[in-house]
């Protein structure tokens, strides 16, 4: 089929703008809302690339900067519309961090805020402690992880640390709206985004044990069938406390002083006790507490092989906060020996620098942030600022192998791949503001274009935005609800060349990476979502509107 794909929910003014087309079209026009042709230009012939398979021609048409709503049509082909205006990307971004409201657990969803999506207070039952005979603990808060209802220690503070590093390099997250409670705070309103995190973080704070560790996570055994949260009455379990959970927290509290002490300093002051609480306990426990599900176990499980890169992210996070230099020595001795580890090790789940990762489970890339915010002169800030300004140049590259300027290999084509690309797309914002140059925005860009439908899916992987955007995750309170739509904003995990699901064997297994996607609820490796799949798109938008 001739198809012309495009962003779907629209372009900057001034911002790079491509259309992608399938079929051979040496001319393209874009057209206004009347049928009017308001542009016309000619394609280039990209030719065919691995990731998609299909034979490209590319539509520039950055030329086009009256606001308003177009189509680009070609041949017999005519693209969705999308719009261009200064605000195109301004209701994403609100429904990007509203979506961490919806995921609120045991808070009532409230009607006010919430719309037909409201629900009542879910997993209010206090926990057991897996395997030990000690006393239930309230563990009550925080955000669901996903689709399922877990809670998981090392996926929450990730999520919150791409927000609050979000509001650290780019201040303006402050003033973004998102239509949730107000929350008053030492007698301040906290701006909604630290509103919304600090629901989080209350959760966090109760994850930890007496002696300073962090439960893994807490979750029933098995995952619920689709209900809404409420009728989730199964008994919840703390899973042991591991060091990649104790190391994240530590980090992710450091994190939060540096920001929360602003409203609230007895806040801000219970988070950097706790942070230094769990980094004694990583002291007194020098080798590594994995995790894996214990028999009897069937929820996400989280597992790391190593836990080098999370002491590094709470030693450079500890460095950030207190300036002490017992903690940049820490973090040279981690770096040191995740550089070992990872030259040895085969690679798992990243392609590029270990250094710039933010992912789930390695994150000595937020440990870099943190170095990069210090902004030391000292030898480990400078080789870690290469490593960004490396792995920007080596995306450069990866995009230019393909017709979509998407810095993508086959090899990023798995579960949750779109947080592949959001990862990328956070180096190369803070590559930008490293260099000073923005060169790298183009890149970002056409990242945001193919989340939002310029790809051979023709799907925009964010609920309710976009003409074509994906109606159906795997998330409980969706399928449960019986409510047409999703609510907007979540990010599909999208394509995955795994097909790891019962229902995704229905994708032919020799599709292109691109094509390695179905939106059905069923396909929890294809199409659920997750915190951490929000949490990057909202930096990466932050750093564009600070550029606009
Ligand atoms: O690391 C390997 C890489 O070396 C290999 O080339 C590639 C292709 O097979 O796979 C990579 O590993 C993948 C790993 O994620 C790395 O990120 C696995 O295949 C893949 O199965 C694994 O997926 C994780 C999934 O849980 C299953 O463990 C997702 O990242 C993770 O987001 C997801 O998390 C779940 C929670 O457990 C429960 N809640 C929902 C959440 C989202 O689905
Ligand atoms: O819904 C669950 C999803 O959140 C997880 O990512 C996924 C992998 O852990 O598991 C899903 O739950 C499925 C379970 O593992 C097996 N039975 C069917 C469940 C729902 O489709
Ligand atoms: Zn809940």
């Amino acid at each position: 089929m001739n198809s012309i794909w495009v962003d779907q929910v629209g372009y900057l003014p001034n911002g790079k703008k491509r259309a992608v087309l399938n079929f051979d079209a040496d001319e393209f026009e874009v057209t206004d809302e009347s049928g009017k042709t308001v542009l016309s230009g000619h394609t280039d012939h990209f030719g065919t690339d691995e990731i998609s398979g299909e034979d490209i021609y590319v539509a520039v048409f950055d030329e086009l900067n009256t606001d308003g709503r177009y189509r680009i049509k070609a041949g017999d082909a005519t693209s969705v519309s999308f719009k261009v205006s200064g605000d195109v990307y301004n209701g994403l971004m609100k429904d990007l961090l509203k979506c961490f409201y919806y995921l609120r657990c045991g808070d009532a969803l409230d009607p006010e805020y919430a719309g037909e999506y409201y629900h009542a207070p879910c997993h209010m039952s206090a926990a057991k402690v897996f395997g030990e005979d000690v006393p239930e603990v309230n563990v009550t808060g925080g955000w669901h992880d996903a689709g399922d209802f877990g809670r998981y220690s090392t996926a929450g503070a990730v999520a919150v640390a791409h927000l609050l590093y979000g509001v650290r390099f780019f201040g303006d997250l402050l003033n973004t709206g998102s239509d949730i409670p107000k929350v008053v705070s030492a007698g301040k309103t906290l701006p909604d985004i630290l509103a919304e995190v600090k629901v989080e973080l209350d959760f966090l704070l109760k994850m930890q044990r007496e002696d300073g560790g962090v439960w893994h996570k807490v979750t029933t055994l098995y995952h619920a069938e689709f209900i809404m949260p409420e009728d989730d009455h199964d008994d919840l379990y703390l899973f042991p406390v591991s060091s990649m959970a104790t190391a994240d927290i530590a980090a992710v509290f450091a994190l939060a002083y540096t920001i929360y002490k602003d409203y609230d300093g007895a806040y801000a002051d219970k988070l950097l006790a706790a942070s230094l609480k769990a980094y004694e306990w990583l002291k007194a426990n020098p080798e590594p507490l994995l995790f894996h599900n214990p028999p009897g176990n069937g929820t996400g499980d989280y597992s790391e092989d190593e836990d080098i890169s999370n002491r590094f992210w709470a030693a450079c996070a500890l460095y950030e906060a207190s300036g002490e230099d017992k903690y940049l020595k820490d973090a040279c001795a981690e770096y040191k020996s995740l550089a070992d580890y990872d030259a040895h090790a085969p690679r798992k789940g990243y392609q590029g620098d270990v250094f710039t990762c933010m992912g789930w489970a390695e994150v000595a890339g937020l440990g870099s942030m943190s170095l990069i915010l210090r902004d030391e002169n000292n030898a480990l800030t400078d080789s870690i600022k290469q490593s960004f300004m490396k792995e920007a140049g080596r995306l450069r590259t990866v995009a230019s192998k393909n017709g979509f300027n998407l810095c993508m290999s086959k090899a990023d084509f798995i579960w949750g791949s779109n947080m592949e690309l959001l990862k990328y797309m956070m180096i190369l914002s803070i590559a930008d503001r490293l260099d000073g140059s923005d060169k790298y925005i183009d890149l970002i860009t056409s990242g945001i274009d193919y989340l939002l439908g310029m790809n051979s899916m023709d799907t925009s992987y964010v609920t309710g935005h976009g003409e074509h955007a994906y109606r159906n995750p795997h998330l409980r309170p969706t399928v449960a609800d019986g409510i047409e739509e999703p609510w907007p904003g979540l990010v599909s995990g999208g394509p995955n060349m795994g097909l790891q699901d019962a229902r995704a064997k229905d994708v032919d297994p020799d599709s292109a990476p691109m094509k390695c996607y179905l939106d059905h609820e069923d396909c929890y490796s294809l199409n659920e979502i997750t915190i951490y799949w929000n949490s990057p798109f909202v930096f990466v938008l932050a750093h564009i509107f600070s550029n606009t």
